[in-house]
């Protein structure tokens, strides 16, 4: 291999060099050269960024390493294909994954800066809505860190999920521009553009040949512009990229319309191309049928796939074997129209014949499904769809048609499966159900735990089990460790790695050696003292910025993730409430002091779960301020809860709420990431809880709640929330202490459509578990006061949770479903040759 360092000018010691006089002076210059900046004049932001670009060369010797280890030897590479990729911050993970933490926090302390400082500067891309965009994250972590050939693809969103404030207890959304202060991470790559043409008609014509074509006369054409943004493993060489696209107008004036004078026009043109990659959708697990999300869907998938193509063009590969090179991840059904266009790109621009083309598409895609709710599975009216894209239309009848056939065939005079199974809804307005595109053009589909993968095929995808059973598999969500041990929680990460070294981090398994140690006590007293050291770290954090002070003593109970209903924070109010209320009429009760957490954005468009933001935030308010409560019960809600501030969070909880009526979270992740940090779950069987509580041991999990199955008996069986109500006084109480007014100033109406909710339909169900948490909370408040044996539950967590790792999944994906092999690239040694 030739190398790709130029070795006649003297880079090492400015751009790659690692000892801390080099890092100081790398340092000062970036300040210098592109900042433009001096120490006397410099921001906080600005000593960011010169940090922030001096890791970044550090980096970038790998990554071109990998690109060209890559193009050379043309390995079967994963497309990972998503709509999100929620990163998180990439300084410190950056430093960690080169090892150079600690040589630039010694370089930053000698100038007098505090890392932790530095670190606090960057403004994460909030490229995604929750789990599913934080999943990509990790996975895209893993790949590299496995040294797996990968490309991460996505949009550029130039405004990503809003921050969110709390104004007078309500969430207030706010803008994230998160690229203000330029982005030192992501290389533009405007070489690379490619056009996506959107809207038109179709045109039939026949070549010299006599053969038949369709040609796609688009109403307009938007350039896409590739940003590459480098993700190294954990102390490997292989960098992969994350490639996302923006939307650009082809030209940056419409001359026509320029010189007809009509400027404002032109530059509308414009702004309307761009307003494609403009902002993320706020929704996780509800979709809108709004054809600017179409257009993003369909934007970044045609960009990717053509990418992919051109690809193979500059290794001289045929497209022929566009299956064997690339295995592309759908990431639910956002991407989904990629088998439609895939097909496109085979049949009108490579003049591939249909089965053939079909062939390679069905060999090229597996499907990843997020979840069961009706309301979340995505389908498209078949006039929007077919006002985009009326080439792509055409393409899918021609695929259900064919496929309709097939189901006939294997089952023949039903006619009630042929509607339920076709790629069109025909029950009304007509629509696309881009599921059943994704099981039809994908060789396998899978589910994101065990429980979900098994209610896919029982249920939301019965039909397509039956059709094609050897197409399903799970597997089961993992979360990495490098993010969310090592880098959050460093103090527990030495801890462990005094104990059992510390090649745990890459084989999460060894966590098990931790075991021996549990009746070790200086182990279980150094593990409490850590926990002890964060819960403070957090207190600290909460009192400086909502200036209420919390006791590192009390139990932090924490439920952080998005605000849903079908996730019950509501019924964790209820609980406090009702605590509330036995002290009350006991202001001498023996209560175990709690301290609730919670933190989470609701959709803009979710009236309901901004009411229970309003009613967590109104709670905290009474609870806060009442002398009876003092130093026993404490309520927050911790605003903007983003990847930057989850790191802060897990490390300090002590109790886990995953509390989702059981049925509808299809896996959690946040489960993982707390558990790995030592907390105990309290927890319904639903999505991954079941198969947490399965490794860490029923003894250490505190189980509540009715099953799935029972779940869809009880509402067969007509379930009446008001039997709950009028048979259970402390459920009742705490009810009607929200509608009297008691915690909205007297106001009854405020929380009244909750509560209307609850008592009238209650679909998850809170009144039915309601006194089974509460009698599970009662067992975690007494298990509390058991320190020392709360602590040994706590390591057993750890211990056991090596399951979970985002590495385990990935090797998953790799043996059963994408069939790639790692490659590992190799970095010449340069940085000390200064011929
Ligand atoms: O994906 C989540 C699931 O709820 C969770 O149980 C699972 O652990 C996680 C990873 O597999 N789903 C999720 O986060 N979904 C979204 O964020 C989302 C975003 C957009 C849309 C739908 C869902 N959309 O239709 O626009």
């Amino acid at each position: 291999m030739v190398s790709i360092v130029p070795n006649n000018i003297q880079i090492e010691d400015d751009r790659t060099g690692i000892n801390v006089e080099t890092l100081k002076r790398a340092f000062l210059d970036n300040l210098f050269y592109i900042q433009a900046k001096f120490p006397k004049i410099s921001t906080k932001n600005d000593y960011y960024m010169a940090l922030a670009y001096t890791v970044r060369d550090r980096l970038l010797n790998r990554w071109l390493q990998t690109t060209q280890t890559y193009l050379e030897k043309a390995p079967r590479t994963v497309a990972y294909l998503s709509a999100e990729f929620l990163m998180g911050p990439h300084l410190g993970n950056n430093l960690m994954n080169l090892g150079l933490y600690n040589v630039v926090k010694q370089a930053m302390e000698e100038f007098g800066l505090g890392l932790t400082d530095l670190l606090e500067q960057e403004e994460e891309p909030g490229l995604g809505n929750g789990g599913l965009g934080r999943l990509a994250a990790c996975y895209i972590d893993s790949l590299a860190t496995l040294e797996i050939p990968a490309i991460g693809y996505g949009i550029r969103y130039e405004y990503g999920i809003f921050d969110q404030e709390i104004k007078n207890g309500w969430q207030v959304e706010i803008t994230d521009k998160w690229l203000r202060y330029g982005n030192p991470w992501e290389v533009p790559r405007p070489e690379a553009e490619l056009e996506v043409k959107f809207g038109g008609h179709t045109e039939n014509y026949t070549d010299e040949h006599g053969r038949y074509h369709v040609q796609w006369i688009p109403f307009k054409v938007v350039k896409g512009v590739p940003y590459d943004t480098p993700i190294l493993g954990f102390q490997t060489n292989n960098a992969n990229t994350l490639r996302l696209w923006k939307a650009e107008a082809p030209e940056s004036f419409d001359f026509e319309a320029f010189n007809k004078g009509d400027y404002f026009g032109s530059v509308q043109e414009k702004s309307e191309c761009e307003n494609i990659t403009k902002v993320l959708y706020p929704n996780d697990d509800s979709y809108q049928g709004k054809q600017l999300r179409l257009e993003q869907q369909f934007f970044f998938v045609s960009c990717s796939l053509q990418d992919m193509i051109r690809m193979m063009k500059a290794q001289n590969l045929t497209l022929e074997r566009f299956h064997e090179h690339f295995a592309i991840q759908l990431n639910d059904t956002h991407p989904t129209i990629a088998v439609a266009e895939l097909m496109r790109l085979l049949l009108d621009e490579h003049q591939f014949d249909w089965d053939k083309a079909w062939n390679i598409t069905t060999k090229t895609f597996a499907y990843t499904n997020h979840t069961l709710l009706p309301e979340a599975l995505e389908r498209w009216s078949i006039n929007m769809f077919g006002s985009s894209f009326p080439r792509h239309l055409q393409i899918i009848y021609e695929i259900n048609l064919r496929f309709l056939d097939e189901v006939r065939i294997k089952f023949p005079d039903d006619g009630n499966r042929l509607r339920r199974m076709s790629i069109i809804d025909e029950s009304g307005e007509r629509y696309i159900r881009m599921a059943h595109l994704a099981c039809v053009g994908s060789f396998a589909i899978n589910g994101v735990a065990e429980l979900h993968s098994e209610l896919l095929k029982k249920t939301t995808l019965h039909d397509f089990y039956e059709m094609y059973p050897e197409k399903f598999t799970n597997v089961t969500n993992g979360v990495t460790p490098r993010r969310f041990m090592v880098l959050s929680n460093p103090r527990l990460a030495n801890l462990i790695t005094k104990k059992i070294g510390d090649s745990w981090v890459t084989n999460l398994d060894e966590l098990r050696k931790l075991e021996t140690f549990l009746y070790d006590s200086d182990f279980c007293k150094e593990f409490h003292q850590v926990k002890q050291d964060v819960k403070q770290d957090l207190a600290n954090y909460i009192r400086t910025n909502y200036n209420i002070t919390i006791d590192p003593n009390s139990l932090f109970d924490i439920q952080a993730k998005r605000i849903h209903e079908y996730k019950r924070q509501h019924l964790n109010a209820l609980y406090i409430i009702t605590l509330y209320n036995r002290i009350k009429a006991n202001p001498n009760l023996d209560v175990t002091p709690r301290t609730f957490l919670f933190g989470g954005k609701a959709a803009p468009g979710y009236y309901m779960a901004k009411l229970i933001i309003k009613l967590i935030n109104s709670i905290a308010d009474v609870v806060n301020h009442d002398p009876d409560m003092r130093d026993r019960l404490k309520v927050i809600f911790l605003k903007d809860y983003n990847v930057k501030f989850a790191q802060r969070v897990y490390p300090a909880a002590d109790l886990s709420e995953q509390i989702s009526t059981a049925g509808k979270e299809a896996s959690g992740t946040g489960n993982m990431k707390f558990s790995m940090n030592g907390a105990l779950t309290i927890g319904t069987l639903d999505g991954a809880n079941i198969e947490i509580r399965e490794v860490v041991g029923e003894e250490n999990f505190f189980l509540f709640g009715l099953t799935a199955e029972e779940v869809l008996q009880k509402k067969a069986a007509g379930y009446n929330p008001w039997d709950y109500y009028n048979s259970n006084p402390e459920l009742k109480l705490a009810i009607d202490r929200i509608s009297s007014g008691f915690f909205s100033h007297g106001d009854p109406n405020l929380f009244k459509p909750l509560l209307d909710s609850l008592l009238y339909r209650d679909q998850y169900l809170l009144l039915a578990d309601y006194q089974s948490y509460i009698e599970c909370q009662d067992r975690v408040s007494q298990a509390y006061r058991d320190r020392e044996q709360w602590i040994r539950m706590s390591i057993l967590n750890v211990a056991r949770i090596g399951k979970f790792s985002s590495d385990r999944s990935i090797r998953d994906y790799v043996q059963n479903i994408w069939k790639v092999s790692a490659l590992k690239v190799e970095v010449p040694e340069y940085s000390q040759s200064t011929n």
